[in-house]
């Protein structure tokens, strides 16, 4: 599923909320999109393993316009926090960094998945249930501020 974000530039609070109902629709409807130059594809989030409350999500997040754009915030309805990581491995030990921000230049893509960049969930204040979708939002630089319907599983899509 692609889900075309609104376009930039940086929007008042009311635009926001406009831009977010915007996308909740978009998370849902598979085409019919227009406007901005982000388009995701493939998000997930995984499903809570035994009692932890840290998860994480995944997707994938093409440009398709004429000026970088970056992602600088995160945040995940039922997690307490949530922050963009890098995983590393340092010694033979995966670590997890975390990152302020992550440019897309224009033609360009970034991806989060599993052993690489990732949104880290934690705080969250109840399982994590594969078949279930929660809400995830996005802060881009330009595009804004969007929210996105993401399903929960227990391994990567495809
Ligand atoms: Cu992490």
């Amino acid at each position: 599923m692609k889900n075309r974000l609104p376009p930039g530039p940086r929007r008042s609070p009311a635009a926001v909320v406009v831009a977010v109902a915007v996308a909740g629709w978009l998370a849902t409807a598979a085409s019919a999109l227009g406007g901005g130059p982000l388009v995701v594809d493939g998000a997930w989030v995984r499903a809570s393993i035994g009692d932890s409350k840290v998860s994480a999500a995944y997707l994938s997040i093409a440009n398709r316009g004429e000026s970088a754009d970056r992602l600088v915030g995160v945040a995940a309805e039922r997690a307490g926090h949530a922050m963009i990581h890098r995983s590393v491995v340092v010694d033979g030990v995966v670590k997890m960094r975390h990152v302020d921000a992550v440019e897309i230049p224009p033609g360009g893509s970034i991806r989060l998945e599993p052993g690489g960049l990732h949104v880290m969930l934690m705080g969250v204040s109840s399982r994590l249930e594969a078949g279930e979708r929660i809400s995830l939002t996005l802060v881009f630089e330009r595009a804004g501020e969007v929210e996105l319907s993401v399903p929960v599983r227990r391994s990567p899509p495809g």
